[in-house]
Formats: structure tokens, C-alpha cells, sequence
């Protein structure tokens, strides 16, 4: 059941400028719930409820989105670069209501929030977004950051827990989508090799975003060169390949995330060579195997998300947020059919992160 926030008799709590005059649902995430705010003095800001089922622990979300804000705010070059944050009337950076629920408040950052670049150029620019946010995070400390969701982008973790939804079968719909079930075990054994490999320490432990869809980055209004990263929830140690991947199947995929037409599903190699080229371009710290591994990286990822959608579809849609009864098998299904779309155009994915990586 849908939980009834009231958002009017909370933003009173935050040191606004001015009082509310408005507050509407805002963006398409799929996590929090989102309000703008306008006041009487023709200020914006953005309210967001934390969700709670996903983040157990907010007040340790609040530390680390905080820590690393701060961490950001003292080595861009420009202040819109990055998120500023609104004091609650208790001094803290969030404000607790009566039910328990976790409420902050940032300055509205006015740029361009895609769901699909528009142009070439705009996809490379998100690219450079993420990957000078990858830079600038390379010395940061990682050990005072708080696990928000523990094994977040651990997939051989998520299998395991498919595999537990899919025995409880708690919504009743494991008859019904046996040949996803298929696709997905027998790619068990590789979608765990960045997990493998980060264990070896043939792949390093970075400070990552780890959730670095488009909608994810703001473009400035004026010249449409990336502005700021938002969405800083989840960024915990991770590696560079589940972000650089997660922007490939989110934006250089033919279709939305949800298309239920699979034959408009695929990935377009232009915007592929495109994001690398700006990935490589912004993040100069990858490893030469960090590098060659980016194709995976947004293979697995992709898989990663298809297993996470059908998951939650066998439990019952208790995780992401979903419009209809069908919702999340749809987003499973075209993530998989992104993956078959890859695996289908694997040796032109190689080549084109060969040739870009040969530039630099
Ligand atoms: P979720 O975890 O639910 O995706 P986000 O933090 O990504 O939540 O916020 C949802 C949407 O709200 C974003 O995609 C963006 O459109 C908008 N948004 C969030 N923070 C800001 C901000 N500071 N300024 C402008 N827009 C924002
Ligand atoms: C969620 O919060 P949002 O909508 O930016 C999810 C990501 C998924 C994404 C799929 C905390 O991202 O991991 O990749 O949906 N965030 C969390 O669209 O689970
Ligand atoms: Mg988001």
C-alpha cells in the first residue's frame, strides 16, 4: 500500500527562504519520494523523503551524502558543481517526522534532467559528469563511508537472492517467466567476475556513485555541459566498471529502461563509443584492466538490474517503485534483451573501448 507523506507540514522544519507557496512531486526516480518547493520569495528547492525499506539506516545515508558533498564542495571549480543542502531548525542536515521518516532539503539545482540524451554531445557530457565525479572522489577516504546498502553491486550476492525469492515465490508469479529464469542462470558463473576480481585485487576499490543513470546528472541550462551529479545515496567503495556500465544501459540503450516493445530494445554503439570517449577522457586513474573490462562492466551491471527487477517482481514489488502490475517483468525483460543485444555486438564493444582507450 502506498504510504500518505505530507511533505507542507514538513518543509516548515527547513530554514527556506520564505515561506511554501508550493509543493509538487518532482523527477522519475524510483527510490525516494521527491517534492519542488517554491516559496514566497521565488525560491526552489528539492524535499525528499528517504525511503526507508531500501535504506535501513538513513541518518547513515544523510552522513556519507553529506561527507561527500562537502568533500566535492571543496574541489570544483564552479558551486553549481555540486549539491548544497538546506539546514533543518534542529541544525542537522535532515529533519525526523512524527512517523520516523527521514526528510532533507536541497537548493534546487536548475539544470537539464534527461531520460534519454538528445543529442550526442549531451551523452558525452554526462559522461564527463561521472567520470570527473570518479576522479575527484579518488583520494577520498573510503573507510568513513557507511555501507548504505550492504553487497549493493555484489551480483553473485543478488543471484543468491533471486534464488531465494524464486523458491519463496511470494507473489506467486514463478511459473510464469521460466525463460527469463533460463537466461539469467545460465549467465550465472560470468556475471560474477568483477565480484571475483575486485577480490583478488585485480580490479581496484574505488569511492563510486554506483546508480549513474542520465536522470542522474543535471546539464547546465545555458551551455549544456555538465553541471552536477546527484542522486548520491548510494555511493559507497564499489568499482568504476558498475558505473561506467550502469550509464551504458541506461542511456545508450535504443529504448527506456521499461520498453515493452523488446524488438525496439538494443544498444546503440554510437552512443556507446561516445560515453566512453568522455569517460576516458574525464577519469584518467583506470587501470589498463579496468579499461578492457568496460564492455563487461555494462554487460553485468545490466544483468545485475534485470536479476534486481525480477527479483522484486517475485516478492511482490516491494522495492522499486512501479506504475502497473507488470511493471518490474517488463524493466526485466528489456534489460534482458539488452544484455542479448550486447552479447550480439560483443567484439564491436571491444573494439570501439580498444580504440577510444588508444587516444589517451
Ligand atoms: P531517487 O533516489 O528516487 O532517484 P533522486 O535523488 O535521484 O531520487 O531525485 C529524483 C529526481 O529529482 C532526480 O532525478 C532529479 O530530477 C530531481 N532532483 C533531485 N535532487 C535535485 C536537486 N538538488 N536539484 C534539482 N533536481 C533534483
Ligand atoms: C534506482 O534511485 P534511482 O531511481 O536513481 C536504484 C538503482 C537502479 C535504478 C534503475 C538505491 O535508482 O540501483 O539502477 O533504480 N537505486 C537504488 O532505474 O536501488
Ligand atoms: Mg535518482
Amino acid at each position: 500500500m502506498k504510504k500518505t507523506l505530507n511533505p507542507n507540514a514538513v518543509v516548515g522544519h527547513f530554514q527556506t527562504d520564505g515561506a511554501c507557496i508550493s509543493c509538487k512531486e518532482f523527477g522519475s526516480g524510483h527510490i525516494n519520494s521527491t517534492y519542488q518547493v517554491k516559496t514566497e520569495h521565488g525560491k526552489v528547492y528539492i524535499l525528499q523523503c528517504i525511503n526507508k525499506y531500501v535504506f535501513t539506516d538513513p541518518k547513515a545515508v544523510m552522513e556519507n551524502v553529506s561527507a561527500v558533498t562537502k568533500y566535492l564542495s571543496e574541489r570544483v571549480t564552479d558551486p553549481t558543481e555540486t549539491l548544497h543542502f538546506v539546514i533543518a531548525d534542529t541544525g542537522d542536515y535532515f529533519y525526523v517526522d512524527e512517523a520516523g521518516d527521514f526528510w532533507r532539503c536541497y537548493e534546487f539545482a536548475d539544470g537539464i534532467c534527461l531520460e534519454a540524451p538528445e543529442t550526442d554531445r549531451d551523452f558525452y557530457e554526462s559522461a564527463i559528469a561521472f567520470g570527473r565525479f570518479q576522479e575527484l572522489l579518488r583520494d577520498f577516504p573510503a573507510e568513513t563511508l557507511h555501507e548504505t546498502i550492504p553487497l549493493f553491486h555484489n551480483t553473485i550476492n543478488r543471484y543468491r537472492l533471486f534464488k531465494e525469492a524464486l523458491a519463496q515465490n511470494a507473489a506467486g508469479r514463478a511459473e510464469s517467466v521460466q525463460a527469463e529464469i533460463d537466461f539469467i542462470m545460465a549467465r550465472e558463473k560470468e556475471a560474477g567476475t568483477i565480484c571475483r576480481l575486485l577480490e583478488t585485487n585485480e580490479l581496484p576499490l574505488r569511492v563510486t556513485h554506483n546508480d549513474t543513470k542520465l536522470n542522474n546528472v543535471l546539464l547546465n541550462r545555458e551551455t549544456r555541459k555538465a553541471m552536477c551529479v546527484l542522486d548520491l545515496d548510494t555511493v559507497m567503495p564499489g568499482s568504476s566498471l558498475y558505473d561506467f556500465g550502469d550509464s551504458i544501459r541506461f542511456g545508450a540503450a535504443t529504448a527506456p529502461e521499461d520498453e515493452p516493445d523488446l524488438s525496439k530494445m538494443g544498444i546503440n554503439l554510437e552512443l556507446f563509443r561516445v560515453y566512453t570517449a568522455g569517460y576516458l577522457t574525464a577519469c584518467r586513474s583506470l587501470t589498463e584492466k579496468e579499461t578492457e573490462l568496460l564492455p563487461l562492466g555494462a554487460k553485468i551491471i545490466t544483468l545485475e538490474l534485470a536479476v534486481r527487477f525480477l527479483t522484486d517482481y517475485l516478492d511482490g514489488d516491494r522495492y522499486f517503485k512501479t506504475a502497473y502490475p507488470e511493471h518490474n517483468l517488463v524493466r526485466a525483460r528489456a534489460q534482458l534483451k539488452l544484455v542479448a543485444d550486447m552479447e550480439a555486438k560483443w567484439d564491436e564493444m571491444q573494439k570501439i573501448v580498444a580504440e577510444e582507450a588508444a587516444k589517451h
